[in-house]
C-alpha cells in the first residue's frame, strides 16, 4: 500500500470542484484518510514548493496557492502515487487528456487546479508537512476493499 498527498489549489475551491475531484479519487478506488480545509501560512507554501524555489514562476505559484483555502487530502492505495498523478494530467491543463481531472476541468498551466505527490520521498515529505500532527491520519478499512481488490493477489 502506498500513501500520498493531493492539494486542491485554491482555484479548484473557488470553482466549486472540491467535490467532483474527491469523487474522481473516491470512485477509483482510493481510500482517503486525511482531509483539512486551511488557508496555509506562507511559509508551509514555501517549504512544500522548496525545490521550485529558483525558478521563475516560484513567485508566482506561491502567492497562488496563498490567495485562498486549499484542501489537503491524504489517500491510501496500492500503487496510489502513481495512480493519483494519472488521474490528474498533465501539468497544463490545456494539453491534459480528456478523461484526466486537469484534462476535464481546466484551461490553464498555473491554476491547474491539483497538486499530486510524484514520488515516495516527495510524498513522505509533503504528509509530514501538511499531516504531520498527532490524528490528523485515519486508518480505517473500507468494507468493500475485498470487492476493490483482489485481496490474495494483490493485497497479501
Ligand atoms: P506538477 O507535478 O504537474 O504539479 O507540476 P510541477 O511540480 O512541475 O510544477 C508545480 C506547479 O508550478 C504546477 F502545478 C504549475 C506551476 N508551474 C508554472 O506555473 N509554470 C511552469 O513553467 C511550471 C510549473
Amino acid at each position: 500500500m502506498e500513501r500520498t498527498l493531493v492539494l486542491l489549489k485554491p482555484d479548484a475551491v473557488q470553482r466549486h470542484l472540491i467535490g467532483p475531484i474527491l469523487t474522481r479519487f473516491e470512485q477509483k478506488g482510493l481510500k482517503l484518510v486525511g482531509l483539512k480545509l486551511r488557508c496555509f501560512p506562507l511559509e508551509t507554501i514555501q517549504q512544500h514548493y522548496s525545490d521550485h524555489a529558483s525558478k521563475p514562476f516560484y513567485r508566482n505559484l506561491v502567492g497562488f496557492m496563498t490567495s485562498g483555502p486549499v484542501v489537503a487530502m491524504a489517500f491510501d492505495g496500492r500503487d496510489a502515487i502513481p495512480v493519483v498523478r494519472a488521474l490528474v494530467g498533465a501539468t497544463n491543463a490545456r494539453e491534459a487528456a480528456p478523461g484526466t481531472i486537469r484534462g476535464d476541468f481546466g484551461m490553464s498551466f498555473s491554476n491547474n487546479m491539483v497538486h499530486a505527490s510524484d514520488s515516495p520521498g516527495a510524498a513522505a515529505k509533503e504528509l509530514e508537512l501538511f499531516f504531520g500532527e498527532p490524528d490528523d491520519l485515519i486508518d480505517w478499512e473500507p468494507v468493500d476493499l475485498g470487492w476493490s481488490y483482489n485481496i490474495e493477489e494483490e493485497l497479501s
